[in-house]
């Protein structure tokens, strides 16, 4: 039998589970944008359903909800050449992802990483959807037959296990319906580091306001966080390879370099030897001067609450427009009866 061919298609999501953050942005949304063009066809969603697999107030949950879709309307996704819309509006989401629980085998889920990181010594508390949050992320990419997921470096085990279980799925019902979804994981902003603390990831819901920079704070607050960054004495080194030893250095390095659309070595070359006192104020300036656009449109977009809900129920129309059929398909691969 001959192997189906999958259009290109890329699908990736933020959960709205607070402000979004320069981690978000460089590792995600700017890619997103990027990625809108002729090569693929590009869907975009806010992943509501995972954000609440952690208590989210209601009201908040909407609020952040329109956030995450002005983040990506004002950062350039297009409502008309990307899908864009609220996973919560497509039921299909939460119905593939329950047979992916079925498929999904609980030692795969217990090797998760994120999980063990977000429920720390909480594990017996914390919900039943924190846990089985990746075969519902599964869902989401398999339900568009999704051939590229763009996302951060922290997202990478969930993609494999998204692999995992569209090739269990394939396996036990012996079809070719699932395809191997591609990981896209590249450049400098795979990572973005806390910072505070340059081992840790930047999150939404990380501890401490001064830990991240959010995309909607002002000029000021930028360069008053970068100015109380974390870092070490040393003034920058000649190479890349004096990074290695120094997160807080990097990450900043890091930073710069995906704001600027450079490399790390180009960033390097230029500030080799420089204190801290003449670089943290030119990656304000330069965090100001990509992110201060960004953030008045989203101050405008955020004014007309209405606006946003139609572009996201227009988007939610088209998305189900491609996962109905292919829930249906799923539906019929395992035995449901449809009369
Ligand atoms: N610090 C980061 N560096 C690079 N990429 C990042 N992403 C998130 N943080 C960073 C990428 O953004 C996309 C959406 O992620 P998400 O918000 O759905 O989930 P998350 O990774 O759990 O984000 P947070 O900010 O850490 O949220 P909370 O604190 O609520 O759990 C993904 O592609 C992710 O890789």
């Amino acid at each position: 039998m001959t192997k189906p061919v999958f259009a290109p298609r890329v699908f990736s999501g933020i959960k709205p589970s607070g402000g979004l953050t320069l981690g978000n942005y460089l590792g995600a949304i700017k890619r997103f944008v990027d990625m809108q063009g002729p090569k693929f066809e590009t869907i975009y969603c806010v992943v509501d359903l995972h954000a609440i697999t952690v208590w989210q107030d209601p009201a908040e949950l909407r609020t952040a909800t329109r956030e995450v879709a002005a983040g990506y309307l004002a950062s350039g996704i297009d409502p008309e050449r990307s899908i864009l819309f609220n996973q919560s509006q497509v039921h299909e989401h939460a119905e593939l992802g329950w047979l992916f629980n079925c498929v999904a085998r609980v030692g795969w889920m217990n090797r998760m990483t994120q999980f063990k990181d977000k429920a720390g010594e909480n594990a017996e508390g914390v919900s039943l959807g924190l846990y089985a949050y990746p075969s519902l992320m599964a869902a989401d990419i398999l339900l568009y037959h999704a051939t590229h997921v763009p996302v951060g470096e922290d997202q990478k085990q969930h993609v494999e296990l998204t692999r995992d279980i569209a090739a269990k799925f394939n396996h036990d019902y012996k079809v070719d319906f699932f395809p191997m979804t591609t990981p896209v994981i590249e450049g400098p902003a795979m990572r973005i580091m806390n910072l505070r603390d340059g081992t840790k990831k930047m999150s939404k819901s990380g501890e401490s306001d001064m830990e991240r920079i959010n995309m909607t704070d002002d000029a000021d607050l930028i360069a008053k966080k970068f100015k109380k960054a974390k870092t070490d004495p040393e003034p920058l080194p000649e190479t890349v390879e004096g990074l290695a030893a120094r997160p807080e250095a990097k990450n900043l390095v890091d930073i710069y370099a995906a704001l600027n659309d450079q490399t790390a070595e180009q960033v390097i070359t230029e500030y080799a030897g420089a204190g801290w006192g003449r670089f943290k104020p030119a990656l304000a300036d330069l965090a100001v001067e990509k992110l201060a656009p960004i953030s008045t449109e989203m101050k405008r977009l955020m004014d007309d609450p209405a606006e946003i809900d139609r572009t996201l129920g227009r988007g939610a129309d088209r998305a189900r427009e491609i996962a109905q059929p292919i829930l249906r398909q799923a539906y019929d691969i395992v035995g449901m009866l449809r009369s």
